[in-house]
């Protein structure tokens, strides 16, 4: 949320406030919780068939090829349809399968008017193999539209695992690495590109390579408002993921908080009640840490690691036990000396709350929040740094 959103919000709430409106200012944080949760980001995803574009959906979805909502993979594309893949758990976040980039009679112009390229909010280009003349056609049209795209080389766990069978003893990975990598920028740079994103992943071994990197750069060139749908949307692959997630959640909290004050003045309201509301918070978090029982299982069928060592890892009560409105009461009442320096981004609201002596119930929610998500996300982390030993990871690998 921009500040000048965030301004306008408290002006409102207070206004109602003032009027002895607490439902008006009720409805106000929560039309923002709602257009936060609902901004759409439509990412689109290109290449020959074959190049990996339906492992990669599943990949950047942090699901795997067999889950039921998964894309297809392996199989060869007939139609000029894009297809869409929303995020298991933010459905407002869209990956597009776009097909039929390899038809020999390739026109980049026609392709992108036909799947409606107005719509994406950026493009993936994705080759397995070297680049060939249809990708650069259609860089230099999406170039041309004024819209962002980044070129993904994808499956380099297979040029590395190649070039190591096949040269045992001139191998070098990051000698590889930079040529793959050269060969691309050269060729987009030599078709016009000026400072090309490029990109070398494998969605098999989505914590390597530069899958990331990729991750961080989609959010610094995203604008303000679509940053929060996208960071909570991020797959558990790396502790700098888990890290930016914790920021774009930590974004809601002083919203989440003022809520809960308001709700509390209001009469009928007892359904957005502290405990309530908070629970159904803290569910949401265990699921986007990827602790929840699904996606433990996952992790731990992909890492081949036990579920049960991968669980006794976890610290948090609420990965622990079943997340009930008891568990809830019981833990913010431990939580209540929760030092209130951490709870400083609700501080601008003090004023606001003040209004109605809602300040301190909104503080002990937002501080309450927090605590709860950063205990979260350092389990998310533990757990993710056992199942792949990637402790020391960096975004810039
Ligand atoms: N080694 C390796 N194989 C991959 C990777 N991504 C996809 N594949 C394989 O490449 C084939 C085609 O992948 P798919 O995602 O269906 O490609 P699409 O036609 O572009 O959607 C499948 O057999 C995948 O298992 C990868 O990162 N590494
Ligand atoms: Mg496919």
């Amino acid at each position: 949320m921009d500040s000048a959103t965030t301004e306008q919000l408290k002006k409102e709430v207070m206004d109602a406030l003032k009027r002895g409106n607490p439902a008006e200012a009720f409805d106000k944080v929560q039309k923002c919780l709602d257009d936060l949760d609902d901004t759409p980001l439509n990412i689109a995803i290109t290449g020959e068939s074959g190049s990996g574009k339906s492992t990669f959906i599943n990949a950047i979805r942090g699901i795997g090829d067999e889950d039921p909502s998964s894309a297809k993979t392996g199989v060869v594309e007939t139609t000029m349809v894009p297809t869409p893949y929303s995020h298991p758990k933010y459905k407002s976040v869209i990956f597009w399968d776009l097909p039929g980039l390899g038809s020999p009679n390739f026109k980049a112009k026609e392709y992108l008017d036909k799947v409606d390229f107005q719509h994406y909010d950026f493009f993936v280009i994705m080759a397995s193999e070297r680049f060939k003349e249809n990708h650069i056609m259609l860089a230099e049209s999406i170039q041309c539209m004024n819209k962002q795209f980044y070129f993904v080389r994808s499956k380099v766990d297979r040029d590395v695992n190649e070039s190591r069978m096949r040269r045992p003893k001139y191998f070098n990975e990051n000698t590889l690495l930079d040529t793959i990598s050269q060969d691309c920028v050269n060729s987009l740079k030599t078709a016009g590109t000026i400072d090309p994103y490029v990109f070398l992943v494998s969605s098999f071994q989505p914590q390597d390579f530069d899958f990331s990197l990729l991750l961080k750069t989609f959010e610094e060139q995203l604008p303000t408002h679509k940053r929060y749908v996208y960071l909570r949307a991020l797959p558990n692959i790396s502790s700098e993921a888990i890290a930016m997630k914790v920021q774009a959640l930590t974004t809601a909290v002083p919203l989440i908080a003022l809520k809960v004050a308001i709700a509390s003045i209001v009469p009928g309201y007892v359904q957005y009640s502290e405990c309530s509301t908070l629970t159904s918070y803290i569910r949401e978090y265990v699921e986007s840490f990827g602790l929840d029982d699904n996606s433990l299982d996952d992790l731990a069928q992909r890492s081949h690691k036990s579920l049960i060592h991968l669980k006794s890892l976890v610290k948090s009560p609420f990965v622990k036990y079943e997340i009930t409105y008891d568990l809830v009461w019981k833990e913010l009442r431990k939580r209540n000396s929760t030092d209130f320096t951490t709870a400083k981004t609700i501080i601008s609201w003090v004023p606001v709350l003040s209004v109605f002596a809602g300040a301190m119930s909104a503080m002990t929610c937002a501080a309450f929040l927090f605590s709860a998500m950063n205990e979260l996300a350092e389990d998310a982390k533990t757990v993710l740094e056992v199942a792949f030993g990637c402790s020391d990871h960096t975004w810039l690998g």
